[in-house]
């Protein structure tokens, strides 16, 4: 069995309610949950900020979120403070069945550099280990699901393209924050790089 399902930040502040809610968020939890009960390996990722991190508008005089600031790895969008550490917004949905997930990855943890991929930081160098586990596991063959589509679904999606992992969105179990026109974005630059959007 070469097949992960990967899924990425399905969290309390990414639902209705939480700080950086994606519309429908919540609609996409039972489809999940099925999807992983059938799977042969799962991974969770979990966005994992401490207080003050640098993605924060909060941080800034005179900032607000989605604006977009530079920074000395990029470009990086600013975003209302969420999923912070051991908070209730940084928790799964109450509703997603973690005792499926074989790994639990956290990302975003370093408070000077954002992560939205599930394989490297925004730097787009620094790795978070993930690769390393599937390769050891002989996992090969992904399947991405969760949020957003547009940033932490499609960051890790192109990342696992570029490392030559066989790599499929199922965007009826993804939403996005559709930023400026971020998905159309998204969905152009997965599709030029092999990933398969089912
Ligand atoms: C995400 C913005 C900031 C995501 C995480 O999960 O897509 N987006 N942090
Ligand atoms: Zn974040």
């Amino acid at each position: 069995m070469n097949k992960a399902l990967i899924v990425i930040d399905v969290q309390n502040d990414f639902c209705p309610g939480g700080a950086l809610a994606v519309p429908g968020g919540d609609e996409i939890v039972a489809g999940i949950n099925a999807q992983m009960a059938r799977a042969g390996a799962v991974v969770l990722t979990q966005d994992w900020h401490p207080p003050g991190h640098s993605s924060f508008a909060s941080r800034y005089d005179g900032r607000s979120p989605h604006e977009t600031i530079d920074m000395p790895y990029g470009q990086q969008v600013l975003w209302p403070d969420h999923c912070v550490q051991g908070s209730r917004g940084a928790d799964f949905h109450p509703d997603l069945d973690t005792t499926r997930a074989d790994l639990i990855i956290r990302k975003g943890f370093r408070v000077g550099i954002d992560s939205y991929s599930a394989f490297f930081e925004n730097d787009q160098t620094t790795p978070t280990g993930l690769e390393g586990y599937l390769r050891t596991r002989g996992l090969t063959h992904l399947t991405l699901v969760g949020l957003a589509t547009d940033f932490c679904v499609a960051w890790s999606a192109l990342d696992a393209a570029r490392l030559g992992f066989k790599v499929q969105v199922q965007t009826d179990l993804c939403r996005a924050i559709d930023l400026d026109g971020s998905l159309k974005q998204a969905r152009e630059n997965m599709r030029a790089a092999g990933v398969e959007l089912a």
